[in-house]
């Protein structure tokens, strides 16, 4: 097994292994270059559903996506994304071919903490679908001292698609009105250590404690360090790779712009966070 870093923050590529026969010392290797790079990538693999589930199941406890009905039949725990792009009238379905263009992290609309989302590339276009990646640390890191002092013990509010409520329509009608979750803006990533900002432009409601201006003038002030941090990935894909992305410390967003009649077809699961937060040692 090889893993390339192409940015010394920001991605891990590894190539020559087979993640159906990995060794205990392999599985340490991928899953350290995990939490250190953010967003890992496995080359060349050849997985059939259930592979990929007991794959990702390594990761941790998959949670079935709240969007039902791209959900696979036989398996709620995966979803298959990109199928459907046309309606029946042939027109473009934007909720499937621009599913996840906004920069976000996953789940933040869950009381449960979203550890990583995979996926698996099965049918890849020509050009274009690539999948952007932005580091939560460095945007943190980047922070000027009063805007860290400012937002230190502040919580937000998150629904499914934020207050404009983008992608409802994927939605079965008994899942649009649950509850906003709270998450602080500052987390500290329970493997690491490390802090990262979290405030996910795409699904806040608000802040809480500040009035709606308040609270949006504060979410556009910090958009900036989020999205136009120099420290992005941006993954460019292969029929075959899995891409697997810490959603406690990054940002992510799928780049569209891929010719709307070839398939881009995904397998994704969803890991969630579990158990007595555990460092790793340095
Ligand atoms: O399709 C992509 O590139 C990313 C989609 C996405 O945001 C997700 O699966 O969470
Ligand atoms: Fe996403």
């Amino acid at each position: 097994m090889r893993i390339e870093r192409p940015h010394p923050e920001i991605g891990a590529l590894a190539t020559g292994v087979d993640v159906r026969a990995l060794d205990d010392g392999d599985w340490q290797t991928l899953y350290r270059a995990w939490l250190d790079g953010i967003v890992l990538v496995v080359r060349d693999q050849t997985l059939t559903k259930a592979e990929f589930l007991a794959y990702s199941r390594r990761f941790g406890r998959l949670k079935p996506h709240r969007v039902r009905r791209t959900r696979d039949p036989e398996h709620a725990e995966l979803t298959v994304m990109g199928i459907g792009t046309r309606k029946a009238d042939g027109r473009v379905d934007a909720s499937i071919y621009n599913r996840g263009g906004h920069w976000h992290t996953d789940s933040p609309w869950d009381d449960e903490i979203c550890k990583g989302t995979q996926l698996y590339g099965v049918a890849i276009p020509s050009s274009g679908g690539d999948t952007a990646f932005a580091s939560m640390y460095a945007a943190y890191d980047a922070l000027p001292d009063d805007l860290r002092q400012r937002i230190a013990g502040l919580e937000a509010e998150y629904i499914y698609g934020g207050r404009k409520r983008e992608g409802h329509d994927l939605l079965e009608p008994e899942d649009r009105e649950r509850p906003p979750a709270v998450h602080p803006l500052v987390r500290r990533h329970e493997e690491t250590g490390r802090l990262s900002l979290y405030a996910n432009p795409h699904h806040i409601v608000r802040i809480r404690g500040l009035s709606e201006a308040e609270s949006d003038a504060l979410v556009r002030t910090l958009t900036p360090y989020m999205v136009e941090t120099p420290v992005q990935y941006r993954h460019a894909w292969r029929k075959g790779d899995i891409v697997i992305w810490d959603n406690r410390c990054g940002l992510h967003r799928a780049c569209g712009g891929y010719p709307i009649d070839e398939a881009r077809i995904h397998w994704r699961t969803t890991i969630m966070q579990d158990g007595v937060p555990q460092r790793l040692a340095a």
